[in-house]
């Protein structure tokens, strides 16, 4: 149902104000408002010429009123959404659709002084893998962390395909604070998902390989090629992932998908959907069927059903062995011991989503036309009970399809990942017909199709993977964007499209460009569940949490002291200026500087670039900075603030100079 302009006053009356009263006499053009003049519109065009010169619909005015969010006013929701290729996090706002940040979280970001001399290169730098350096990563899924099977607004976890790493991003601060680079797996994917109160992050992998990435060849795909469920274990007091108290779940090499933590009756177990249980591996150049086709052949692939509670249990009681440093709980134990069991899915399945309630796990199949739902007490009871109808080639326990299923509700053409709202409706993302299948979980049938644009990949909504949905919104995440926007070349934005899911009909507001990376899942919280902080502590180093052994709090505590071939400069930076401002080493020193902002006003940010040696920091009220480098170009560097902090901004500024040897 659309909305009359008149009804859309009343909802957005505050926010269009006196525009749309003008608007709501639309028959009666002449008939505006007593402040009609004062308007933003001016008196001589009334809402409705604006909207017959801009080609504007009623409805267009709707959507426009219901995202609107004047300067000032902040928004209802924040999105958290992958950055994709970027390997950062994108943080929107909702209903206004507005980019308010990108957190650096796997790549360098400049204007944080993300990876640029600073303190955060060493999160960067644990990120590597085989000591090798990664600057980039695909985000795949950022998680919230959740007490209770809620959103606690605290900690946002996050995977990178590409590279099988996890990330632990701190609220408060918004800034990366640990990366984990897992050393069993070649890349990852059903990741980073968290259990309802947090005790765990979980990781799966994706394409199988020897844990521990060790050299066999394919012919031994089946034998020594493996996948695995990592549990990252999270110390929310030091808000880090504790990688000693971490354990892995060795899996078939059946390239595991997406990943969900049951929740309420099924917390404790987690649940993984997988692919290729052919084993295919290709072998195009050999005239082998690629993998695309050799991992369709069979009817079903398989459900991953993990007790990981009893899992954590074993690999206590000493059941576990050691690879690469990490806990692994082996596959035939696992298989014995009723950690694993599997369950048929249909047709190149995708998506994994626990209903709210967690008495249920919703699978899509990228080539099936169903969603199933699985049943967790059904499967329960057949796990306990030790009712299979058999054990693949590891000794994994199967459970019977039919008897583990609620049901298959007809969704569309190629149905990937479901979301879930606060009235017992679903929403799952059908990727090759484009569009929002809205369906009921109590008669598992569809009720409506929304187009979107174009070919949806993930969806998500409103405090959508908690224990209790808020409805009001949902988005679609589409893949391709075609005719939506302005041409930018062969490489198009991706298209966020925010839904409207409060009336009878699903509409869509806005379309949101997403000109970085190709995002993939995002969660959406409530704001006021958010409580960053406005300024670190005098002389705090973010990335303890303490005020910095080094930090200089007084600018009369500034220094410069030499011991040797190392210069340590103490400065502090507060408008418009740093002191010291000029420092001078011999070639060859090693150089650390740390550096204070004594700034405490809100919003009165520093930088410090020291260009040419590819150092720049940015300075937070409060914050230290601790940067090291060695000081082996001679010649004379500039340093100057990189933020437009005051008028005399260009002003601040010092010399480095590098004496020759
Ligand atoms: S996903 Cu990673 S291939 Cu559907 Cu979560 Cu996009
Ligand atoms: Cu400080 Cu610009």
């Amino acid at each position: 149902m659309q909305l009359s302009i008149g009804k859309a006053l009343v909802m957005g009356g505050a926010v269009l104000g006196v525009a749309v009263a003008a608007a709501s006499c639309e028959n009666k053009a002449e008939q505006k408002g007593p402040q009609a003049a004062s308007g933003a519109l001016g008196a001589s065009a009334s809402l409705k010429q604006l909207m017959d010169s801009r080609g504007l619909s009623e409805a267009d005015v709707e959507a426009a009123v219901k995202t609107y969010v004047p300067g000032g006013k902040g928004d209802e929701y924040m999105i958290f959404a992958s950055g994709g290729h970027s390997g950062q996090v994108l943080v929107i706002g909702v209903p206004s659709m507005r980019l308010l940040k990108v957190i650096g979280v796997f790549s360098p970001e400049p204007w944080q002084g993300y990876g640029y001399g600073g303190e955060s290169d060493k999160v960067l730098a644990a990120g590597a893998q085989n000591g090798k350096k990664i600057s980039w990563a695909d985000v795949h899924h950022p998680n919230l962390s959740e007490t209770k099977g809620d959103y606690d607004g605290q900690f946002l976890f996050v995977n990178d395909k590409a590279n099988g790493r996890v990330a632990v991003v701190d609220l408060t601060d918004f800034v990366t604070k640990q990366i984990v680079p897992n050393p069993l797996v070649a890349s990852d994917h059903g990741g980073a998902f968290v259990d309802p109160n947090t005790e765990y992050v979980i990781e799966t992998s994706q394409y199988p390989a020897p844990l521990g990435r060790a050299y066999e060849p394919l012919s031994e795909y089946k034998n020594k090629y493996r996948g695995v469920a990592m549990f990252w274990k999270f110390d929310r007091q030091k808000g880090r992932i504790d990688v000693e108290k971490s354990f892995a779940v060795e899996l078939p090499p059946y390239t595991q998908d997406l990943a969900d933590a049951g929740k309420l009756g099924s917390d404790g177990w987690a649940f993984i959907n997988s692919f290729n249980t052919e084993m295919a591996i290709g072998g195009t150049l050999e005239g082998k069927p690629p993998i695309e086709s050799g991992a369709s052949k069979n009817d079903m692939d398989y459900l991953h059903v993990i007790n990981w509670k009893k899992a954590e249990q074993l690999v206590k009681d000493g059941k576990a062995t050691t690879i690469k440093g990490m806990k692994v709980l082996p596959l035939k134990v696992s298989g014995e011991e009723g950690v694993l069991t599997l369950v048929g899915e249909p047709k190149s399945p995708h998506g994994c989503d626990v209903t709210p309630d967690g008495t249920a796990v919703v699978v899509g199949g990228k080539l099936d036309t169903h969603a199933t739902v699985y049943d967790f007490a059904k499967m329960k009871a057949l796990i306990d009970q030790k009712k299979f109808e058999g054990k693949d080639d590891y000794g994994v326990p199967i459970m019977n399809f039919k008897e583990a299923i609620r049901g298959q509700v007809e969704i569309g053409l190629g149905p990937l990942h479901t979301v879930f709202d606060d009235k017992g409706f679903a929403y799952t993302s059908v990727f090759i017909e484009s569009v929002v299948a809205k369906w009921s979980l109590k008669d598992m049938k569809t009720v409506e199709k929304l187009p979107v644009h174009y070919n949806i990949g993930h969806i998500m909504a409103a405090e959508g993977d908690t224990v209790s949905p808020d409805g009001k919104y949902v988005v679609a995440m589409n893949k391709m964007s075609m005719d939506r926007f302005s041409k930018v070349g062969p490489l198009y934005p991706q298209n966020f499209q925010l839904v409207d899911t409060t009336g009878d009909q699903m509409r869509i507001l806005i379309d949101a460009p997403i000109g970085i990376g190709e995002p993939h899942y995002s969660q959406m919280i409530k704001i006021d569940k958010l409580k960053p902080i406005s300024a670190y502590k005098p002389g705090e180093n973010p990335y303890t949490g303490h005020v910095d052994p080094n930090a200089v709090l007084k600018e009369k505590d500034a220094k410069i002291v030499r011991n040797g071939t190392t210069v340590d400069v103490y400065m502090t930076a507060i408008r418009s200026h740093f002191v010291p401002d000029q420092i001078e080493v011999n070639e060859g020193d090693t150089v650390n500087i740390h550096l204070t902002s004594l700034e405490s006003a809100e919003d009165q940010v520093h930088g410090f670039a020291l260009n040419m040696y590819n150092v720049n920091v940015s300075l937070e009220p409060g914050k230290h900075e601790n940067i090291s480098f060695k000081a082996d170009v001679p010649g004379v560097f500039p340093f100057f603030c990189t933020e437009f902090c005051s008028a005399l901004h260009l002003e601040m500024a010092g010399y480095f100079l590098v004496k020759p040897k």
